[in-house]
């Protein structure tokens, strides 16, 4: 059975215009509270399969969207680095031992090694697969390496990036080498994504918005693109997602071999259309905030759908749904989408 949300990333023609919402499996559902608590922490729902294709599935189920997202973090990865992982209450995500020097880089597990940890991701898709209707999609995905080495860097989230950014400029070899070990992990990651049974792949840089313009191609863009053409070498029937977060003043200049472009809720539709609509299959871009009124969000998807006119594009958010969205508001949304594209 032909899947719509994976045709429309192909180009083809579609009955109406397929919709998701980045973050969609998360916090904002009672049904995923119940599930997480039951799992103890975020960690162990992560590292639990059953659970975790569980919370994978109740977006489709509750908010009738036409893919799921593989329920799981982006920085599973450097954790199966042997970058030791924690969830601080309140405070997000924390690495111990930042990376600092080379003796660092060197002490990470790489390549074959390190992806050959993340088998509990694996055998969430597998079970994911057995469960999911034949008419919808699963999303594997990954963070761009340029995004996971801010964690890694940083220890944290980061609200200046000054440590990774003092790298940036005063020893930029130190960090192309991260980037480029922490690529080799997320090619080979995403392979076996595909070979344990994903549909499509989605690329988050959220934080490329912390590099200027000059500087996004050598620090983010070309490690992605790298493992777009890697993945497109191998399995050019699986659609990638490039989601570059904030960074308008690159689309002029954004290149290499993927499908679609997941455009932000802070640049114009207008200007995506008309600098990569040609290239690319566009995807977004609501503004997330919107959810919390659903006259805000009709007029949204009328303003979103009067730009693409349902050619090439994918509903999304512009960036990832916040957990004290009413559900009804985003049942809303995507039932919205699809009455005004048709079905
Ligand atoms: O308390 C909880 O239940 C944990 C909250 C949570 C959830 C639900 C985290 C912690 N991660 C996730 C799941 C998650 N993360 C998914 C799968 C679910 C889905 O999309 O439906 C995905 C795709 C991610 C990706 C992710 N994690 C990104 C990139 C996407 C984005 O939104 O920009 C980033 C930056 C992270 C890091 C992360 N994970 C979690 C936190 C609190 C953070 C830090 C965010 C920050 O630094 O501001």
């Amino acid at each position: 059975m032909s899947k719509i949300f994976v045709d429309a990333c192909l180009g083809k023609e579609t009955p109406y215009t397929p919709v998701w919402m980045m973050r969609q499996a998360g916090r904002y559902l009672p049904e995923y509270m119940a599930v997480r608590a039951e799992a103890g922490n975020f960690l162990n729902l992560c590292h639990d399969p059953k659970k975790a294709c569980e919370v994978t599935l109740q977006p489709v189920d509750i908010v009738g969207v036409d893919a799921a997202i593989l329920f799981s973090d982006i920085l599973v990865i450097p954790d199966e680095m042997g970058m030791d992982l924690s969830f601080v209450k309140g405070e997000g995500p924390k690495f111990s031992d930042p990376i600092t020097c080379d003796a660092d880089i060197e002490r990470l597990i790489g390549g074959e090694e390190a992806a050959s940890k993340l088998t509990y991701v694996y055998d969430t898709i597998k079970l994911i697969k057995e469960k999911l209707a034949d008419d919808k999609a699963l999303i594997g995905f990954t963070g761009a390496p340029w995004t996971l080495a801010t964690y890694m860097i940083e220890g944290q989230g980061t609200k200046t990036y000054n440590i990774c950014k003092k790298m940036m400029y005063s020893n930029p070899t130190l960090l192309h080498k991260i980037l480029a070990k922490v690529t080799e992990v997320v090619k080979l990651y995403m392979e076996k994504q595909i070979q344990a049974g994903i549909d499509v792949v989605q690329i988050f840089d959220s934080w490329a918005a912390a590099i200027e313009t000059e500087k996004y191609d050598e620090f983010s863009w070309k490690y992605m693109v790298e493992i777009a053409e890697y993945l497109k070498e191998k399995y050019p029937h699986i659609p990638i997602i490039m989601f570059p977060k904030g960074i308008p003043s690159f689309y002029d200049k954004v290149y290499g071999n993927f499908d679609v472009f997941g455009v932000d809720w802070a640049t114009p539709m207008e200007l995506a259309k008309e600098k990569l609509g040609d290239k690319y299959i566009l995807q977004g871009n609501m503004e997330p905030c919107r959810l919390y009124s659903k006259e805000a969000t009709t007029a949204s998807v009328e303003h979103i759908q009067s730009v693409m006119n349902g050619k090439r594009h994918i509903f999304n958010l512009g960036h990832g749904i916040l957990p004290d969205v009413p559900v009804e508001n985003a049942k809303h949304f995507v039932s919205e989408c699809q009455r005004i594209s048709g079905k």
